[in-house]
C-alpha cells in the first residue's frame, strides 16, 4: 500500500444552488479513487472576495487521506468541477463550484498548474474559518500557526450558514 498524505481541500460556490452544489462535491470526494474522506467543516456564508459584483459565496472545507499524488489529485478535483458545470471563462467570476488544494502533508510546491500550501488562503476568512473547524492547531509548512493568521484578518462579512451535522445529514 502507498503512503497516504492528510491534504485539506477548499469547497466554494456561489452559482446553481450552492448548497446543492456543495453536497453533490461531497458525495463525490466521499468517491475519491485511492482515498478515504476525512471531516467536513462547518459551512460558511461569505461576500465575495474579488472584483466585480457577485452573489455571497457558500465555503468549507474537507480533509482526505489520499495516495493520490497531488497531480492526480488535482486532476481527479477538475473532474469533479467540470461534473458540476464549473466553467473557466473569468478569472474571478461567478462559480458553480471550485475545489482547491490547500495544503497536501507538509508539501510546498509551485508548478504552473499547482501551488501548495495555496497562496491566498493565509488572508481568507472563508478558508481560515472551516480549517480551524476541522483542525485548530494546524501548523503550516513554514511553521506559522492557522491561530496567528486568523487574529490578523478581517472577520467581518462571514457567518456560519450550517452545521457539518446537519450538512451531512441532508445529504443522506
Ligand atoms: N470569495 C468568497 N467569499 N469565497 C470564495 O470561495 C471565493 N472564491 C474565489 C474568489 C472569486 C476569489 N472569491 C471568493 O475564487
Amino acid at each position: 500500500m502507498s503512503v497516504s498524505a492528510l491534504a485539506y481541500i477548499g469547497l466554494g460556490s456561489n452559482m446553481g444552488m450552492p448548497m446543492q452544489q456543495l453536497q453533490a462535491a461531497y458525495i463525490a470526494l466521499n468517491k475519491l479513487p485511492g482515498t478515504r474522506f476525512g471531516e467536513i467543516s462547518n459551512i460558511y456564508q461569505s461576500a465575495a472576495v474579488g472584483p466585480g459584483n457577485q452573489p455571497d459565496y457558500l465555503n468549507a472545507v474537507a480533509s482526505l487521506h489520499t495516495e493520490l499524488a497531488p497531480e492526480k489529485l488535482l486532476l481527479a478535483l477538475q473532474n469533479i468541477e467540470i461534473a458540476q458545470g464549473r466553467t473557466r471563462d473569468l478569472r474571478w467570476g461567478a462559480r458553480t463550484l471550485d475545489l482547491d488544494i490547500l495544503l497536501y502533508g507538509d508539501l510546498q510546491i509551485r508548478t504552473p498548474d499547482l501551488v501548495i500550501p495555496h497562496a491566498e488562503m493565509y488572508r481568507r476568512s472563508f478558508v481560515l474559518f472551516p480549517l480551524f473547524d476541522l483542525n485548530p492547531a494546524l501548523v503550516f509548512p513554514d511553521g506559522k500557526n492557522l491561530r496567528s493568521h486568523l487574529e490578523s484578518i478581517d472577520k467581518s462579512s462571514i457567518s456560519m450558514s450550517c452545521s457539518a451535522e446537519a450538512f451531512i445529514n441532508t445529504c443522506s
